[in-house]
């Protein structure tokens, strides 16, 4: 079974108290659509201004900023992979980004986040593999770490909940 510190909710994640919520980013920084842009409009313009000095992410990687008028103290800007069919990379360029993203967690002091299912709007990447990727990756950096202690799974939508429920044997 998973880490039971792993837990999946229906929440908009831009309402979130936890020490740093992921963003779903694109490899400018620059704010888009999506949860991207959610987070963008709740936390205020001095976010924009802060990515802007970041010079983008590359994919698979992830760079955080403030979080300025979000409840969540930290944003996490992970770039999810664009699926292409998956021969392309897209599985290990998603687990590099949950991965990456609790690196940069530890880094900047935050023990309690919420990931939004990255790549799975608007870069298309298939819900199913991705929550299998998303626990998995998770899970082993949990093993044997005290320093996280939570880390939630913020879905938009049931059928992703559902999903999430299944792949963390709490269904
Ligand atoms: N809270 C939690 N989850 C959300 C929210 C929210 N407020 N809004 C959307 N989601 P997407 P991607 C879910 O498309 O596929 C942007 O333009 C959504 O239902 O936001 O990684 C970026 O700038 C889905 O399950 O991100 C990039 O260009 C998940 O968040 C591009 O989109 C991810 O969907 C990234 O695409």
């Amino acid at each position: 079974m998973p880490d039971a510190r792993i837990t999946a909710i229906v929440a908009d994640i831009t309402r979130l108290a936890v020490d740093a919520i992921v963003n779903a980013a694109n490899s400018s920084l620059l704010g888009g659509g999506g949860v991207d842009g959610a987070i963008h409009r709740a936390a205020g313009p001095e976010l924009l201004a802060e990515c802007r000095t970041l010079s983008g992410c590359p994919t698979g990687e992830a760079k955080a900023t403030k979080g300025y008028r979000l409840p969540a103290a930290w944003v996490i800007h992970a770039v999810g992979p664009v699926w292409h069919g998956g021969g392309q990379g897209e599985p290990a360029a998603l687990a590099a980004c949950y991965r990456n993203s609790l690196a940069v967690a530890r880094t900047i002091g935050a023990r309690t986040l919420a990931f939004p299912a990255i790549s799975t709007g608007i870069f298309a990447f298939p819900k199913d593999l991705a929550a299998e990727i998303a626990v998995a990756e998770i899970d082993r950096v949990l093993q044997g770490d005290p320093w996280f202690q939570s880390v939630i799974l913020c879905c938009f939508d049931d059928v992703t909940l559902a999903i999430y429920r299944r792949v963390l044997g709490q269904a």
